[in-house]
């Protein structure tokens, strides 16, 4: 098959999901062209004769142009791809502006039909604004498949936009092999002292994280035992995060490390994922940490209990419980075979229902079908 993905560039979970769904369809043996602004960051170091190969959207700064019209240059630069590259499919990452740019594109070269993946910020968040209200709806009810990350995602989507259309349920996956423990004591050793627990967060830190619940669960653990947290990406609630834990006295054990490029280094040598966010499709984050045997106090919200079994890989509280989250978070880490249960069940349920074999397959036949229709 001949496949283009539109997708971010940046850092967020729908880039990373579809620039790994790319690369494992390239490996299966099919032509993947990303079509994007800037090479999806988790691409790089791949690509060359056999691909996936990276188009970039040609930009135009015109001074009559307030805006600089993404969509517009996406689906012109994607009309070009299908023609040259005989693309059957575009793949579009989050409904605005991808999907609508290949719909653009679908419409001006009478080829490629259309499958959008809704993320969960797509709908819940930039979809449900009225100033893209319409166009959202418009891009999820003409696209020819339309898949979510979670069941709360289709189940949300339906509900906001009022769309009655078939939307498949396809979870997120992550690379176990890349996604491991760490065994090595001095790359530890690097962030903790051996009998200090190691708290992690990871996030872009928008308010929807609720990056001050980390901070706040964390200096109720930090006051029981000896502990330190990493807190790993960034975005506009950072800075408060950060006087939060100069406030509450843990700034000393807390390191802001920014973005970080090889996330599973951090992931590999920690005990606790923190993930307390008010809403979430679906938590690539934590299923990325549960890869590495880290198991997850998170809140119960949206997809996060298709991901962390709560009492199994995890414990799950209400969102802003912030008592409950440390109370969990210090069962957990005192409780040696407690700890060790849930660390195994983090993995293996990392490594067998969101194994890349288990997910991939379900994209290639969505694609395959789509494609005969
Ligand atoms: O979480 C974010 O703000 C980034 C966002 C994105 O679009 O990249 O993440 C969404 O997609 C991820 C991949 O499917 C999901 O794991 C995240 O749960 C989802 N974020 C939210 O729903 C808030």
């Amino acid at each position: 098959m001949k496949i283009a993905v539109l997708c971010h560039a940046s850092a967020g979970g729908s880039g990373v999901v579809a620039t790994e769904l790319g690369l494992q369809v390239a490996r299966a043996g099919h032509d993947v062209h990303f079509v994007g602004t800037a090479q999806p960051f988790r691409l790089s170091g791949h690509g060359g004769m056999r691909g996936p190969y990276f188009h970039q959207v040609s930009s135009f700064a015109y001074a009559l142009f307030e805006q600089p019209y993404p969509e517009l240059a996406a689906a012109n630069t994607l009309t070009e791809v299908i023609l040259e590259h005989g693309v059957q499919l575009s793949h579009a990452h989050y409904a605005i502006p991808h999907a609508t740019a290949a719909i653009h594109a679908r419409a001006i070269t009478g080829r490629s039909h259309v499958m959008t993946t809704l993320h969960g910020t797509d709908v819940t968040l930039v979809g449900a604004e009225p100033a893209f209200r319409h166009t959202t709806r418009h891009a999820i009810e003409r696209s020819n498949h339309v898949t979510a990350v979670s069941h709360f995602l289709a189940g949300q989507t339906r509900e906001v936009f009022g769309v009655d259309r078939e939307i498949e349920v396809i979870h997120n996956f992550v690379d176990g092999d890349r996604f491991t423990r760490i065994a090595d004591p001095a790359v530890r050793a690097r962030f903790a002292h051996p009998d200090e627990a190691l708290l992690v967060h990871v996030s872009n830190f928008r308010p929807v994280k609720r990056a001050e619940d980390v901070v706040q669960v964390f200096a109720r653990v930090a006051s029981e035992m000896p502990a330190r947290l990493l807190m790993v990406g960034d975005g506009p609630e950072r800075p408060r995060a950060f006087e939060l834990a100069r406030q509450l006295g843990v700034i000393g054990r807390t390191q802001f490390l920014g973005s970080f490029p090889d996330v599973e280094t951090i992931l590999g040598i920690s005990d606790l994922f923190l993930l307390p966010s008010s809403n979430e499709s679906f938590g690539l984050a934590a299923l990325e940490a549960m890869s590495c045997e880290v198991p997850v106090v998170a809140a119960r919200a949206g997809g996060i209990p298709e991901v962390v079994d709560d009492g199994v890989n995890g414990i799950l509280c209400a969102v802003g419980d912030v008592d409950g989250m440390a109370h969990a978070a210090l069962n957990i880490l005192r409780d040696r075979d407690l700890y060790t249960a849930m660390a195994r069940a983090a993995r293996e349920a990392a490594v067998t229902r969101f194994h890349p074999n288990q997910i991939v397959p379900q994209y290639l036949q969505a694609y395959e079908t789509t494609i005969r229709r």
